[in-house]
């Protein structure tokens, strides 16, 4: 594996600084210079988060950049996008069309789907580290209402299902493109060949699948993204733990901002309470959280990473508690790999060490984890993971993803969400 000089905390800080001053285009932060040239809508979540402690502005104009692109209906797009390279990524703003959409904003291109909603805890990072507290308090006022409409846009059109959780209805919206838990229900679909140019595609989608990602996203685009039709005709429909996990923990945020922004939390505690239940009745097996098929009307058998996610809610029952953090410590993710945590069960014939979402190990699912060690009381959990984590990027570097066995680096360099999380873990 690559080797890099030894860094010490200081000079690693300075580093992920570096990364995140030049990702920088004005006051958003795009992924990854080149491969990631727009603003994304979870990734900024993770900047938000990991430039909190040291600097509320930078942290508060990274939300409003985003929250800039959110439609009418609450949805926060996933994709913002920069206008001076609009289609330097594919499916880039010709293909979205949002301009074209009456409930999207006028001035800002953005795509149609959305990605997990992270936003509100986010908010409640800047929120807590914030020194200038009247600072602190007008940006709660200001972002509060535009997450309260981000949950009710989740809770009502996204609840397609009818039992209290948000269905994704792309891959993408996941934010782990190419887990395998959407094999199966991507296979369901029919065999497409969109005829976009090849070489738009990035070389990191050696999938198969893609064709199927661009024939979903232009039939809901061509419904005029319409909220009746997804419930009705749209193929892909599933409940995601991940997703869902950060809903909740991001509810959980909301009702502890609602007093800065004069609401009552109790609507949020319920929301809270809500999501638990439909997660525990609906995508509960064998200890771990599986993503349900609606369109297929079962549960996804594969173990990955994203059955973890509801691990963030502290008030998760204890047995469920007792039995996730088994299954994570077990051999099928973190007892087996060199460099935790893979974001597939290493025993899974899909399991592939070097691809993407179905193996490498990624910091910001790392960092999840750390959180939901530390919400649940586990002090060593949170150090193990901590130093791993900081292991993999002192090692190897700001890379987007990297092998759970050996640690080299995956994917694009100098990525922001891993280096704003290192900051955060140093601190
Ligand atoms: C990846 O997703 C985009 C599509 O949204 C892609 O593959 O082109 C995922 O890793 C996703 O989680 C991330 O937000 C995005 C930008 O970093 O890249």
């Amino acid at each position: 594996m690559e080797a890099r000089p030894a860094v010490d905390d200081a000079a690693l800080g300075r580093e992920a600084w570096s990364v995140l001053d030049a990702n920088r285009t004005g006051s958003a932060t795009v992924p990854a210079p080149g491969l990631y040239p727009h603003q994304w809508s979870w990734d900024s979540a993770f900047v938000t988060i990991g430039v909190a402690r040291r600097d509320t502005r930078r942290a508060a104009a990274e939300l409003l950049s985003l929250l800039s692109g959110q439609w009418r209906t609450g949805m926060v797009p996933h994709i913002v996008f920069h206008p001076a390279h609009a289609e330097a990524y594919f499916p880039g703003p010709s293909v979205w069309r949002s301009h074209d959409h009456p409930a999207a904003p006028n001035d800002v291109l953005t795509s149609g789907l959305t990605q997990p909603p992270l936003h509100a805890l986010a908010l409640w990072q800047v929120w807590r580290y914030a020194v200038d507290r009247a600072e602190a308090a007008a940006l709660v006022r200001r972002v509060y209402p535009m997450l309260v409409a981000q949950h009710d846009y989740l809770a009502t059109t996204r609840d397609l299902g009818g039992a209290g959780l948000a269905a994704i209805v792309h891959p993408w919206e996941s934010g782990m493109d190419d887990s395998p838990a959407w094999d199966e229900p991507l296979e369901a679909l029919p065999t497409v060949r969109y005829a976009y140019r090849r070489e738009e595609l990035p070389e990191r989608h050696p999938d198969s699948h893609h064709d199927r990602y661009v024939w979903l996203a232009l039939r809901y685009r061509d419904s005029g993204y319409d909220g009746s039709y997804l419930r009705l005709d749209h193929p892909f429909a599933v409940e995601d733990p991940m997703f869902n996990g950060i809903w909740l923990a991001s509810c959980h945020a909301l009702a502890e901002l609602a007093a800065a922004a004069g609401d009552d939390p109790r609507q949020h505690e319920e929301a809270a309470a809500r999501i638990r239940a439909a997660l525990l009745d609906r995508l509960w097996a064998d200890g771990l959280f599986h993503a349900r098929d609606l369109r297929g009307d079962r549960l996804i058998p594969i173990r990955t990473i994203g059955g973890f996610g509801p691990l963030l809610d502290p008030g998760l029952p204890g047995d469920r508690v007792d039995e996730l953090l088994d299954t994570l410590e077990s051999p099928r993710f973190m007892g087996a790999a060199g460099y935790p945590v893979p974001s597939c069960e290493i025993r899974a014939p899909q399991f592939d060490r070097s691809r993407y979402w179905r193996g490498p190990s990624w910091v910001n699912t790392n960092w999840l984890l750390r959180r939901a060690a530390a919400v649940h009381g586990r002090a060593d959990l949170v150090r193990q993971l901590g130093t791993a984590t900081l292991r993999l990027v002192r090692q190897a570097g700001f890379r987007e993803c990297f092998d759970p066995f050996d640690g080299s680096g995956r994917g694009g360099r100098d990525f922001s969400w891993s280096a704003a999380l290192t900051l955060d873990l140093l601190a």
